[in-house]
């Protein structure tokens, strides 16, 4: 009996499409790889305040911002990647009553400004105060809107008369960083100094 040989068109034909399987396996295993590898690159501990980073988009201001809101809202509008988009805003409101002698009330916010924005909160919805090195992390609690850093006002209308009621975390809060997210994976911060009357806005800085 003549033995079969391999080298019939119907077997050469076979071993052609193993072979296409085979690399098409191959192929996709590379793929899978890269896209890991990238993940692991994109996904590292971020620490707040190193501006060294090389995958942040960093805008340092200079001079630095100052808002006071005297009598007027003042407020400042952060396009975080430089997108031409606007996405966070920092404002305060301080009214001065006694010929701008006595504070009345002082309001001090952040908002987020666009559907992808967001903003690293307590469980008491106040916006997380962050210190150089910290770690900021996508599982942080994430909440768009507006939120108060600090607010003060004068209580002129029931004793102890002319005390000040406070409310909000951010009270001569200083060279520390709001943590932020932006389309739903992007990290990034806004280093401010925070007091009753005013603010100062340094820098700030998100992921590629
Ligand atoms: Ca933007």
């Amino acid at each position: 009996m003549k033995g079969v040989s391999w080298w019939q068109p119907e077997n050469c034909k076979k071993l052609r499409t193993m072979k296409q399987l085979i690399l098409f396996i191959g192929f996709l295993l590379i793929i899978l790889g890269c896209k890991k590898d990238k993940e692991m690159e994109t996904d590292p501990l971020f620490v707040v305040g190193d501006s060294l980073n090389k995958n942040l988009i960093f805008n340092n201001l200079q001079p630095d911002t100052t808002l006071w809101g005297w009598c007027s809202e003042d407020k400042f509008i952060l396009d975080c990647n430089n997108d031409f988009k606007n996405d966070f805003e920092l404002s305060i409101y301080t009214n001065w009553v006694q010929g701008g002698l006595v504070l009345a009330s002082s309001s001090i916010k952040i908002k987020t400004l666009s559907d992808l924005a967001f903003i690293s909160i307590d469980t008491l919805m106040n916006p997380k105060i962050f210190h150089t090195k910290d770690t900021l992390k996508r599982d942080e609690n994430w909440a768009d809107g507006e939120f108060t850093l600090f607010r003060k006002m004068l209580n002129s209308f029931v004793p102890p008369f002319d005390s000040y009621t406070n409310s909000g975390i951010w009270n001569n809060v200083t060279d520390s960083y709001l943590g932020v997210m932006l389309d739903e994976n992007k990290l990034g911060w806004i280093r401010v100094d925070i007091f009753p009357t005013y603010l100062i806005i340094y820098d700030f800085a998100l992921l590629k």
